[in-house]
């Protein structure tokens, strides 16, 4: 007798009395709740780079060279260049996705410069080219 109760209660599983209505407005309850998910992981996602960004220090000078020639760095990641020694230089740009000056000609102090776009870019100091000259790769 239990048994057969149980087998009439699992005989109707789940009886679903919603309208065919009343489920196509389920299902697009649905879609708007995965859209504004993934809006909401879009957003994330675009400010996880600045919020995970480094800076990089590079010396300019102290004679007529960058610190160091390569620099492997992150989209979003600054470059500082700090000014060494007492000889004049500026940096720029010269090749590269986003191409500029980045400081003129002067003898101390900083320059920075964020990296948003991935790339090789060629930094050059105009005043000794071409012997300081620099690579930042963006990856
Ligand atoms: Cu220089």
């Amino acid at each position: 007798m239990f048994a057969r109760e149980v087998a009439t209660i699992s005989g109707r599983p789940s009886e679903d009395r919603s309208s065919p209505t009343e489920q196509q407005e389920a299902i697009q309850r649905m879609k708007r709740l995965i859209a504004v998910l993934v809006a909401v992981a879009a957003v994330a996602a675009a400010i996880a780079v600045p919020a995970f960004a480094a800076t990089k220090t590079v010396n300019v000078g102290p004679k007529i060279r960058f610190g160091t020639s390569r620099l492997n760095i992150k989209r979003g990641d600054t470059v500082k260049f700090q000014w060494t020694g007492k000889l004049p230089h500026n940096v720029r740009i010269s090749k590269g996705p986003q191409r500029g000056t980045i400081s003129r000609v002067k003898t101390k102090g900083t320059a920075s410069r964020r990296f948003t776009r991935a790339g090789t870019y060629t930094v050059v100091c105009d005043v000794h080219q071409p012997t300081m000259t620099m690579t930042i790769r963006v990856s």
